[in-house]
């Protein structure tokens, strides 16, 4: 880890700046007094001054307004804890929330603070990846100031054989949080993209840490192109890949956007623990595009053509080929035929 890899905006418990934000946001706009808020973070009025000046010097535009106090105009397009908790009434995910400028890539981080002990719904979010990672080794693309990377430590008792449900759960949130923050059409593609349009917007990358009969944690790694430009694609993506903004046109709120996932995770890990995979396994064959289809599917040693038939209870993708046998495939690369 760099030394410029510090969290920024401290952890979820309140720093003064965000007490002040705070004050800002219960306000909706209108102007709170030096005064009010000396008296309230019980600091004096140039202790306050000093801090307006913080948020400023981050992008948070705040006027002082003559002899009345300060009003908040417009807060950074940047990911801070006290931003994103902001109205988020979590069970578990996001009671713990770590922002980084940049870093290498937030599942690494968030792999390392659940070995040290991090609790069950930690999330880790980055503004930019210098080394964000794609399954089997693949880099994902991870440019500054448009995205989302996000991780989240799970601690669920369940055998690591079960481990791939938690995948399935990751996929249906996204997909969830598309479509309500938008007005586009996800589908989630086996195993762990979400495409709108036929083209890749997200992936997942889940890790996990876990002995035979138990899984210690589940790192949930979860990127999404939000605002990307088409400009900032590489040439030699494995499938075609897009952003939100570029399939709708419309820039997106990446704080809101963050705080909306969080808030699927959370209402589907809580379901998960209480009424197990059923539901989650059932949303996420209805929001699956590739039922019924016929695919080629790449399992390294061989290319596998067919008809997808459904998944099993292990998360394996059911395809009939043309002797008529089914295949059952636990990891590959899946392409639609048409
Ligand atoms: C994935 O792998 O789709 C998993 C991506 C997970 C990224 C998140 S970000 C937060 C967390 N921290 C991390 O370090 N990782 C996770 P895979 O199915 O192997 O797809 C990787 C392939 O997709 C690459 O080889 C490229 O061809 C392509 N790709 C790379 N960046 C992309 C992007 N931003 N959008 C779409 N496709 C991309």
């Amino acid at each position: 880890m760099r030394r410029s890899d510090q969290p920024t905006g401290g952890h979820n418990s309140a720093t003064l700046d965000e007490r002040i934000l705070e004050i800002f946001r219960l306000r909706e706009g209108g102007v709170v007094s030096g005064e009010e808020l000396s008296l309230a973070l019980n600091v004096s009025r140039t202790a306050v001054w000093k801090h307006i000046k913080s948020l400023q010097n981050v992008g948070y535009r705040i006027a002082a307004v003559p002899s009345q106090g300060y009003r908040l105009l417009a807060t950074p397009d940047i990911f801070v804890p006290a931003e994103i908790s902001a109205g988020l009434h979590s069970q578990r995910i996001g009671c713990e929330i770590i922002c980084y400028t940049e870093t290498d890539s937030t599942n690494t981080i968030a792999y390392r603070l659940a070995e040290d002990g991090a609790s069950d719904g930690t999330v880790v979010l980055a503004d930019c990846q210098r080394a964000g990672k794609g399954r089997l080794g693949r880099s994902w693309e991870s440019p500054a100031g448009v995205n989302l990377y996000c991780s989240v430590i799970l601690r669920p008792a369940i055998v690591p054989m079960l481990a791939y449900q938690l995948t399935f759960l990751s996929a249906v949130a996204v997909a969830r949080t598309v479509a309500v923050s938008t007005r586009l059409t996800p589908q989630i593609k086996w195993p762990n993209d979400i495409l709108v349009n036929g083209r890749k917007v997200a992936g997942l990358l889940n890790e996990m840490s876990a002995e035979t009969e138990k899984v210690h944690f589940v790192v949930l790694g979860i990127g999404v192109n939000l605002n990307m430009r088409r400009e900032q694609f590489p040439a030699d993506l494995r499938h075609p890949a897009s952003s939100l903004f570029l399939e709708s046109g419309e820039k997106i709120d990446r704080t809101a956007f963050a705080r909306e996932l969080l808030a699927a995770l959370d209402a589907l890990y809580d379901d998960y623990l209480k009424f197990g995979y059923a539901p989650i396994r059932e949303e996420w064959l209805a929001r699956c595009h590739m039922l019924g289809r016929k695919v080629s599917v790449d399992i390294r040693e061989r290319v596998i053509v067919g008809e997808v038939t459904g998944i099993d209870d292990n998360g394996a993708l059911l395809v009939r080929t043309s002797s008529g046998g089914e295949e059952r495939i636990l990891s590959g690369d899946v392409s639609l035929c048409e």
